[in-house]
């Protein structure tokens, strides 16, 4: 087996996005096109000579020849160790967990998450650094500039690894090691979480449903909710990674997991359901006729850290996306411990983490997660739950009212406009910027603007600043409207629009979310002029 040397061109379009960079498939199979990015990698990250790497993917098109493409760069550039998952298959989380318990210099996760998949849909490469988490911007930086010099990539001639069978085989020098895509990861969730409790809860009357939408968090769900947890053959649907995820959106949502919405909604709706995207670290949480939105739910394990053993002493603080709604800032002021405001995007809490500043945190986006890892983690969040109906006996829609009547709800929903024009979408976010200085102090029906600016964070750990996260508008009585462009999309452009507002009076919990913020999509329509701009009357998708 020999090394070769290639030459390559360097490109311009490798910019990491708001996770990883994200491209059609299309995009990853020019030549050249993959193996130039993983090279930059590895001549961003440091010296890897006799370093262990993980390397797995969410079981997408292209997942097992960017695979073999990686291995053997990998090879040729001196690592040590290569932990794959077996077929290839790695939920973001599992890596996460994999790379800390091993001690691995980082790991790359082949997924767009919860875009399409399928040889007309995305492909995606993620680097995580040593602590498990997304690399920060400074490291994805730096890869990026690297991507737009580079004039060669090393690659070993070699036959391609069978990743298909469990154990040890040499690549060159390098050790290929095929592990088990859950057990790391089963073993972690067994420590955190009271199993023989949820066990008794799964195999009496309680029902539960899960949909992991044909992609990579199958496997874990038949393995941890069925094998483990005693809930019947059946329960995990959709549980085979397909390349295509059945040709649908693997996107946690109501819109994109409507069979599973059905299914809760339906007669003889069974008492508690989830599903999860992609790559499995994000998740959403269904009880009967009951949708628990993302930001409350964080709110509601945090308020109920105790009663689980991983979390049994308390949490050292919270973090949440800036647009997640404020409900477990409340929480954590009730506690006495401080909450976290971010950028959007995991790897901005990996420090606060790090530092032990945060335990939980969460995003809007149906991302949930802790300090066990340094991602957001679906199941996690599911036996965080189910944890919590096995300790409190009540159902998830008890669970959540009694947390309003506790905290006051926070009204919340997010409207996505997807794949809109790049161009006018810039105009909408600028002209947006230009009015943010003569907001303040504006009174728009009953609502009045308290600050508006574009939201910059200054990391309170390593003091870096990141500008321009998303346009806020703040009114006097405590709602919000947040407008930014994703960071995610890979046609067009894809705004969203955040709303929320607060009601503390437990007389008027019941209204429909959209009824209860009409007067601010009112306002927002007003001021950032979203149907001039972008020719859409409604929004794609409503959550
Ligand atoms: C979206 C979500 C964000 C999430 C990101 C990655 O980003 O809004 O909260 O962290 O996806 O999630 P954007 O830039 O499109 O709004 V995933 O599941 O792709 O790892
Ligand atoms: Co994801």
């Amino acid at each position: 087996m020999s090394i070769r040397k290639v030459s390559t061109t360097p490109l311009s379009d490798q910019k990491p996005g708001t996770s990883g960079l994200r491209k059609a498939v299309k995009a990853f199979q020019q030549p050249h096109y993959l193996e130039n990015f993983v090279q930059s990698i590895f001549d961003s990250v440091g010296d890897l000579r006799g370093q262990t790497l993980v390397v797995g993917g969410d079981g997408r098109y292209y997942n097992r020849p960017a695979i073999q493409i990686i291995l053997k760069i990998a090879a040729a550039n001196g690592i040590g160790r290569i932990k794959v998952g077996q077929k290839g298959i790695l939920s973001t989380p599992a890596t996460s967990a994999i790379i800390r318990k091993y001690q691995a210099i980082g790991g790359i996760i082949l997924s767009a998450s919860h875009n399409p998949g399928g040889p007309n849909g995305d492909f995606g490469v993620k680097y995580n650094i040593s602590n498990g988490g997304p690399a920060p911007e400074k490291v994805t930086e730096a890869i990026y500039d690297r991507t737009k010099v580079i004039d060669s990539y090393q690659i070993l001639e070699a036959p391609d690894v069978d990743i298909e069978t469990l154990g040890e085989s040499h690549l060159g020098e390098t050790v290929i090691e095929v592990i088990d895509s859950v057990h790391d990861y089963q073993e972690l969730m067994e420590s955190l979480f009271d199993f023989d409790r949820i066990h008794q809860l799964l195999s009496g009357n309680f029902r539960i449903s899960i949909d992991a939408l044909h992609a990579v968090a199958g496997p874990y769900a038949h393995a941890i909710f069925e094998q483990r947890l005693g809930a019947p053959v059946g329960t995990v649907q959709n549980g085979t990674p397909l390349e295509d995820f059945g040709g649908g959106h693997p996107d946690p949502n109501l819109v994109y997991a409507h069979d599973l919405v059905d299914i809760l909604y339906g007669e003889n709706a069974p008492d508690f359901g989830a599903a999860f995207d992609g790559d499995g670290d994000r998740n959403m949480i269904l009880g009967r006729k009951f949708f628990v939105t993302p930001s409350d739910s964080l709110a509601v394990l945090a308020a109920n850290a105790k009663l689980v053993p991983g979390y049994s002493s308390g949490l050292a603080g919270v973090a949440r996306s800036m647009p997640t709604s404020q409900a477990v800032d409340r929480v954590a002021a009730q506690i006495g411990i401080e909450s976290y405001e971010t950028p959007t995007g995991w790897k901005f809490f990996g420090n606060l983490l790090d530092a032990r500043k945060a335990t939980l945190c969460g995003e809007e986006s149906f991302g949930t997660g802790s300090n066990h890892i340094r991602e957001k983690d679906g199941l996690w969040a599911v036996l965080f739950w189910l944890n919590i109906l096995a300790v409190r006996q009540q159902s998830v829609e008890q669970i959540v009212r009694e947390h309003w009547q506790t905290y006051g709800r926070n009204y919340y929903s997010r409207h996505d406009y997807e794949e809109i024009e790049t161009a006018p979408a810039n105009t909408l976010i600028e002209r947006l910027r230009s009015l943010l200085p003569n907001l303040k102090g504006k009174q728009f029906g009953n609502y009045q603007v308290e600050y508006s600016d574009d939201f910059s964070y200054t990391d309170p750990v390593d003091g870096s600043i990141s500008e321009k996260q998303g346009v806020r508008i703040g009114f006097t009585d405590g709602s919000r409207i947040v407008v930014r462009l994703s960071g995610t999309g890979t046609q067009g452009a894809t705004l969203r629009v955040y709303l929320e507002s607060y009601e503390p009076d437990p007389a008027k919990h019941d209204l429909d979310p959209q009824q209860a913020l009409a007067p601010l999509i009112t306002i927002v329509e007003e001021i950032a002029q979203i149907r001039e701009l972008t020719g859409r009357e409604q929004p794609t998708v409503i959550t």
